[in-house]
């Protein structure tokens, strides 16, 4: 095999392993003549941190109103910043974690100092999209200034009517939570889904050294698709089987709760409170709409993201049948068989058999009447059932 012939063949069995489910349908030439092929499909990876909605609690902790002065851990003795929020160049406002920063400026929310010590310096920073979302990479969150030595992340599914712990941030887990620390890389394929506790990002180790908290999203994926997450299909054949795993990554709202600030070393100094405070440069969060594997296209409608739903679904994550399409029962598509998996679409009302087109051209075996798949040709809104010599549907780019 020539080295130009191996190269290719990497080059594609890289982008099979990223690109997959990435179409819903394509135009195929049949004997019958060109058909739609319906697949399980999902959006692109997206910066979700570009949507959100971000709610700081308790009211008051944001710095600035009235206009103070902090120090830092590193020269406590050298207090000469002030956070004003009435002057935009001192202003430390929370939209500033989700800003495209610029000419290496780094901008940043902060909070008011520990000055009511004894009392606990405790801050809540909620993200919310209106949308049903699931993690697709590592969560990270860049703290300037020192990371918490105390914090939780929250998730919620439903909204934030109900939230569940998600990950717990402690420099001693024990001690605050009474947990054994851990690491996403002790975990096993059984147990991947394990709410832990970890130590890896709450030790002082010099506010400029080490700014990132992460949520470990690769690593765990890795467990099932390998180091280089190249047996991605491994992954999805677990999504499907592992009760709890595709759950584990899906979420609607986020919630940090700052618990206790870095402290530079391993007690408070209570002469100089004005250095212990939070402050928060970014948040990233890597994430794709939950579309139920029945869309490719997720966009900004009215200001919510919304699934661009196909197989005859419809809804925010296309999770239910459109009227006229509900002679079957509703069901999320299937990332089963890989690499195509069966898009389990909604039936037209009134279909003789109640199923149409995917469910045979999926798993490859043909309807027994060979007309059998346009006798329901009945167009649907979008007129995607049968264009003969139309071309292959084109994908317009993702929301980035
Ligand atoms: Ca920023």
């Amino acid at each position: 095999m020539s080295l130009q012939v191996a190269l290719l063949l990497l080059l594609r069995c890289l982008a099979s392993a990223w690109a997959q489910y990435e179409l819903c349908k394509s135009l195929v030439s049949t004997d019958e003549g060109s058909v739609w092929e319906h697949y399980a499909c999902q959006p692109k990876p997206a910066a979700m941190k570009d949507y959100m909605r971000i709610k700081v609690d308790p009211p008051g902790i944001t710095c600035g109103n009235p206009p103070e002065r902090f120090c830092t851990l590193e020269n406590p003795y050298l207090c000469s910043d002030e956070c004003d929020a009435s002057n935009p160049d001192l202003a430390h406002p929370p939209q500033l974690m989700q800003d495209r920063e610029r000419n290496g400026l780094i901008t940043y929310w902060q909070t008011v100092t520990w000055r009511r010590h004894p009392e606990p310096l405790l801050a809540n920073i909620t993200l919310s999209w209106n949308k049903t979302l699931e993690l697709t990479d590592d969560l990270h969150i860049t703290f300037e200034y020192g990371r918490p030595t105390i914090m939780v992340l929250d998730k919620s599914m439903d909204h934030g009517r109900t939230w569940q712990p998600y990950q717990y941030y402690a420099d001693d887990c024990l001690d605050n939570f009474n947990m054994q620390p851990k690491r996403v890389r002790d975990l096993s394929p059984t147990n991947i889904t394990r709410v832990i506790c970890t130590e890896q990002y709450s030790r002082w180790v010099g506010s400029k050294n080490e700014k990132n908290v992460k949520f470990e999203v690769r690593a765990r994926f890795a467990v099932f698709a390998g180091a280089r997450l190249q047996q991605m299909d491994n992954l999805y054949t677990r999504m499907e089987s592992m009760k709890g795993l595709r759950d584990f990554f899906t979420f609607t709202n986020l919630r940090l709760r700052l618990l206790r600030p870095a402290l530079g070393g391993t007690y408070v100094q209570r002469d100089n409170l004005l250095k212990y405070f939070y402050a928060i440069s970014n948040i990233d969060v890597p994430a794709r709409c939950k579309c139920n594997l029945h869309a490719s296209q997720c966009l900004l409608v009215d200001g919510n993201l919304q699934c661009q739903c196909e197989h005859n679904t419809t809804g925010q994550d296309c999770q239910r049948c459109k009227k006229g399409f509900k002679a079957k029962s509703w069901k999320a598509g299937s990332f089963l068989p890989t690499p195509n998996g069966t898009p389990n679409t909604c039936a037209i009302a009134g279909s003789p058999s109640g199923s149409i087109v995917e469910d045979e051209t999926v798993s490859g075996i043909r309807d027994e009447n060979p007309h059998g798949r346009l006798d329901h040709a009945e167009p649907d809104t979008q007129g995607q059932r049968r264009t003969p010599g139309a071309p292959r549907e084109e994908r317009t780019l993702p929301m980035m």
